[in-house]
Formats: structure tokens, sequence, C-alpha cells
């Protein structure tokens, strides 16, 4: 099993990957995080850092956004990328194991210090769960997080 694509990285970038849980694993330790539960505050396992999934691909320097795609639900989110570079993560890993569907998986994108919900271009609503595919763009990609409080209302009913 773990030689399953759990994420790919595409767009503006020189070198386009396809990543496996263990190559997540594998990415230079100084940009894994342990135990993120108490930088998140509900959320628990261990995550890579934005900035080292970024170095890996080597973003050009025309990319303005990047896009969080989440396959499974058909969820996308496209924010500035120069003001999450720095602290973003991906959780990725629950007790030694792939990040399973129940909790988000394959893998949850997290910004800390994140706005509300619609308060922000990047709101919690960003938190982009089922998260397979990152896309870099020039310019704003697409986007369909909620934009009224009925269909967050909706999006946030249905999850229950
Ligand atoms: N794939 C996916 N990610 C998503 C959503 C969603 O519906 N699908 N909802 C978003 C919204 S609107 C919010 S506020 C947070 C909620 O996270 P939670 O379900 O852990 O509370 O996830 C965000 N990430
Ligand atoms: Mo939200």
């Amino acid at each position: 099993m773990n030689d399953q694509v759990l994420i790919k990285i595409t767009g503006e970038v020189d070198n386009p990957v396809e990543l496996t849980f263990d190559d997540l694993g594998a990415i230079d330790p100084a940009t894994q995080l342990t135990n993120v539960d108490s930088i998140t505050g509900k959320y628990p396992g261990d995550a890579v850092k934005l900035a080292g999934l970024m170095n890996l691909v080597k973003v050009k320097s025309s990319a303005t956004h990047i896009g969080l795609h989440g396959s499974a639900d058909d969820f996308h989110a496209s924010i500035p990328l120069s003001a999450v570079l720095e602290k973003a993560f991906l959780i990725y890993r629950l007790e030694g194991k792939p990040l399973e569907v129940k909790n988000g998986g394959p893998s949850r994108f997290f910004v800390p210090d994140h706005a509300e919900c619609q308060m922000d271009e990047i709101d919690e609503c960003s938190n982009v769960k089922f998260l397979d595919h990152i896309e870099l763009t020039v310019g704003k990609g697409f986007d369909n997080r909620p934009t009224d409080d009925e269909s967050h209302r909706r999006l946030h009913e249905g999850q229950e």
C-alpha cells in the first residue's frame, strides 16, 4: 500500500511530484512536525511543513497562489502563497500510519492563526481536508468555498 500516490503537486513548479506516504516521511526532517495537536488545538498527528514541500517541487517565481484540492468531496480553495508559505503544514500521519479519510486524510491542510469562516481569504474554511492535489498558479485559481452564510451552513450540515 505504501507505493500508493497520496498527494500530487503540479502547476507553476520546475519539479512536479507524486508523493507516497513513505515519500512524505522522507522529506527533510527540518520541515517535519510531530504531534501538532498543541498547534492546531484539535487535530492530532504528524505533519510536513508547506515550505518543505515547496522546496521539493521548486516553485517558479511566477506562482502567486496555492490551490488546495480535496477530490473526495470536490472541495477546493485557492489562497495567496506568500501569506501561508512559512506557517502552513499538511497533517499526513497519525500514530505512525497514513491519516485516514475519517480524520481528513490523505492529508489535512492547516494554517495556524487562520481567520474565522468567511472573514478573510485565509480562513478556517481553507483548512482543506481530503487534500490530495496541490496546484501552484499564476493568479487565483479555482475556489468553491462557500461565500455566504446559507451555503456555509448547508456545507456544515452535510458533514454531520
Ligand atoms: N475537503 C473539505 N475540506 C474542508 C471542508 C469541506 O467541506 N471539504 N470544509 C471546510 C470548512 S468550511 C471548515 S470551517 C473546516 C472545518 O473543519 P472541521 O470539519 O474539522 O471542523 O474544514 C474546511 N475544509
Ligand atoms: Mo468554514
